[in-house]
């Protein structure tokens, strides 16, 4: 990394602390675990150099005993991931809702530690399954460390934390031949899905492009719970936590993510990583919708529903902060793998709310870290430590690491003067708000949470043609890798709830009917008799035909920065048009790279070399987001001798991204079956690079599109 982009504020209390942990091997001699030096590390003990190798051999042991040991479970869901270290800050403090010193002192700078994932696949699984992705925040406050463990989708697939188990097992490969890695597609989510209705929110949006982000610097994350905020007066409001992305909300086709999945895997984890250490640093904004406690019950949803969300236009998302992620972690396993989130830590001024997921959550993760680290101390590990002070009763188990002094380890006691003491509110203690409860102790469900279509309905309606489009595809790619035609006529039937042009177009795509009615009973999400009907929209207090924020057609459209651009070169290729170009891009912090029959160097017109960034025969065109081709007639000719730049410039007009190309570069899209297309709107011939910014920033030219099913690739 450039002294320049080194991070200037990349250093916080967390990472001071963690700091003290870290250990450096340079310019030291290898010793053994004891500190002894060791002087052979390549051979075993043996009697006679072609001898058995001997019990006597420590040296042996101890290296072998710790590599056997090397691997720790991976996490059951989201087990695949990448984090990065980074602060919030408060831009506006709101005192009125909240007494947490996070959400009141504009001054501080809150050290965070956010991890993104997948949920499905395992640890090694290619990062762009079509899934949900996790987005979870650690912050370190000064009054303890407050977990706000989201994902990039405002709601979840079920309301009760009781049927985890059946929507995991149900998503996850098949049992009897652990089929198919990372992916939905497959008979037992379907025939989950089907008959648990309250999926169906959740799973409209894994369908759109909301479920196959282009990075994770390009994703949404919400709490998804309603929360509770706690002013300094013990009032509550309720708030739903958002965090909003600066480059905007942008995806990649589902061609694209199956081609990515094969290019580069860690297409995400890369370009976070990169991103970072090029001093790009990602950031979001922290937004908030509050809802006062009176108005608990004017919505037509339940607030404890966690399948439902809170449409933006009803609640506006008031914006409180900012997050920047600004340092990669020093040790993957040690950081990423061994961060442990819990949704039960939290701070005075944030509280929980009755939601029967959150409640359930309250108990999974706490226990789930027991079997993945081993031990009840897993906060202890540096990446889990809080940097406030920690003064327990609760003492040894596996890995203890810290030393706590004095006789006693109770409270009451006098032994030890009363110590560690009890906190009264006022001077921080934790008081859970208190709530009033006077019911039945009941195994149900609320009737408030029965409607499973409104919301899917509203989110489909509020997609412009193209989204729709992909989620119609998304539908038949999904549907058309299950083998069962009940599973997939049930799909039907239930998609047709959500809207009939939807299911008949899936149908089409699929060659079967959407048939009027199924086997009953259907629906056993509540009880084994219910039926769909029991899950249609009651009359509405509050309709919306739309809620235009939830489509990506009205994200942020104005910054072209981290975006990557393949130059295709050869040697000669021309200098002056390439140099302008680099220019213009590289001042808006795009990406350049040059892309060239063979690795090594190229020499352009000017007698001048240059370094490549990748031979044709490692990279693809869905590992960029636009192209430029600078002219040069030695360097054209050598690129049209090779196909793969006429495939690589096909497969990204087919992707509908911005192309640019300069002189002879032309000659190269003649070569190509872009060639009669060259009226498109993101197709740049001899053309200032301004317009070509303006077109990478808009992502894609959705306009395409009909004309792109034609290109071969
Ligand atoms: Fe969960 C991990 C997000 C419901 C049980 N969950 C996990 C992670 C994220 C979420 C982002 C990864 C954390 C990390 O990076 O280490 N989970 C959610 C969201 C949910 C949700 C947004 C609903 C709103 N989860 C949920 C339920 C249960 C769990 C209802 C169980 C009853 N989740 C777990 C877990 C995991 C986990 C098994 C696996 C690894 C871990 O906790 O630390 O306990």
């Amino acid at each position: 990394m450039s002294e320049k982009n080194k991070p200037k504020n990349a250093t916080s209390d967390k990472i001071e602390q963690l700091e003290n942990y870290s250990v450096d091997y340079t310019d030291k001699p290898l010793t053994t675990r004891q500190g002894l030096k060791v002087n052979d590390t390549n051979n075993s003990l043996k009697a006679g150099v072609r001898g058995a190798t001997l019990l006597e051999d420590f040296l042996l042991r101890e290296k072998i005993h710790s590599f056997d040991h090397e691997r720790i479970p991976e996490r059951i869901v989201h087990a695949r991931g990448s984090a990065a270290h980074g602060y919030f800050e408060l831009t506006k403090s709101i005192e009125k809702y909240s007494k947490a010193g996070i959400f009141t002192d504009t001054s501080r700078k809150t050290p965070v530690f956010v991890r993104f994932s997948t949920v499905a696949g395992s640890k090694g699984s290619t990062d762009l399954a079509r899934d949900v992705r996790g987005f979870a925040v650690k912050f370190y406050t000064q009054e303890g460390t407050w977990d706000l463990v989201g994902n990039n989708m405002p709601i979840f697939f079920i309301q009760d934390a009781m049927k985890f188990p059946d929507l995991i097992h149900s998503v996850k490969p098949e049992p009897n031949n652990e089929i198919p890695q990372a992916a939905s597609a497959h008979d037992t989510f379907y025939d989950f899905v089907s008959r648990a209705t309250e999926t169906l929110h959740n799973h409209i949006w894994v369908m759109s492009d909301r479920g196959i982000p282009r990075s994770y610097r390009m994703m949404e994350g919400f709490g998804i719970h309603t929360f509770r905020l706690i002013n300094a007066k013990g009032e509550a409001h309720y708030v739903k936590f958002h965090w909003k992305p600066k480059l905007g909300v942008h995806s990649v086709t589902w061609d694209e993510a199956v081609k990515i999945s094969g290019a580069d895997s860690d297409f995400h984890r890369r370009d976070l990583w990169d991103a970072i250490e090029s001093g790009n640093y990602p950031e979001w904004e922290l937004g908030i919708q509050v809802v006062a406690e009176a108005d608990e019950h004017k919505f037509d949803f339940d607030l404890l529903d966690p399948t439902k969300l809170i449409p933006e236009e009803m609640v506006p998302v008031e914006i409180i902060g900012r997050m920047v992620l600004n340092k990669n972690p020093e040790n993957f396993f040690a950081e990423t793998e061994q961060v442990a989130f819990l949704p039960g830590n939290i701070v005075p001024g944030i509280d929980f709310t009755n939601d029967p997921l959150l409640q359930g959550r309250l108990f999974s993760y706490r226990d789930t870290q027991l079997s993945r680290l081993g031990s009840p101390n897993f906060h202890q590990i540096p990446i889990n430590r809080p940097v406030t002070d920690v003064h327990v009763n609760q003492r040894d188990g596996h890995m203890q690491m810290d030393v706590p002094k004095g006789q006693t380890a109770y409270f009451p006691n006098a032994l030890s003067g009363g110590c560690p003491y009890l906190s009264k509110v006022a001077e921080g203690g934790f008081e859970s708000y208190q709530e009033r409860i006077d019911a039945k102790k009941i195994r149900g469900r609320s009737e408030s949470f029965s409607d499973h279509f409104s919301q899917p309905a509203l989110f489909y309606r509020s997609l412009v043609d193209w989204e729709k489009e992909h989620v119609i595809a998304a539908y038949s790619f999904e549907l058309g890798k299950c083998n069962h035609e009940e599973i997939k006529s049930r799909m039907l039937y239930i998609i047709a709830q959500i809207d009939t042009d939807l299911a008949e177009k899936v149908a089409d795509n699929i060659g079967m009917k959407v048939p009027n009615d199924i086997e009953r009973p259907m629906n056993q999400s509540i009880g084994a008799d219910a039926v769909v009907e029991d899950h249609q929209p009651g009359e509405k207090k509050m309709y919306l035909e739309k809620s235009p924020v939830l489509s990506q057609s009205n994200t942020k459209f104005d910054t072209i920065s981290t975006r990557q651009i393949a130059v295709l070169v050869a040697d000669g290729f021309h200098m002056k048009s390439f140099e302008a170009m680099q220019k213009a891009l590289e001042k808006e912090q795009a990406v350049i790279k040059l892309v060239a029959p063979h690795g090594g160097k190229v020499t352009c017109d000017e007698g001048m070399e240059h370094k490549v960034d990748a031979a044709i025969s490692t990279t693809e065109s869905v590992l960029f987001d636009a192209i430029y081709v600078p002219g040069g007639e030695k360097s054209i000719g050598k690129l049209k001798e090779q196909s793969k730049f006429i495939k690589f410039l096909n497969e990204a007009f087919s992707h509908c991204k911005a192309i640019a190309v300069d002189g002879e570069g032309e000659e190269l899209l003649d070569a190509s079956a872009i060639k009669d297309y060259k009226e498109d709107k993101a197709l740049f011939i001899n053309a200032e690079p301004k317009s070509f910014i303006k077109a990478i920033s808009n992502h894609r030219n959705w306009e395409r599109r009909k004309v792109a099913q034609k290109i071969p690739v």
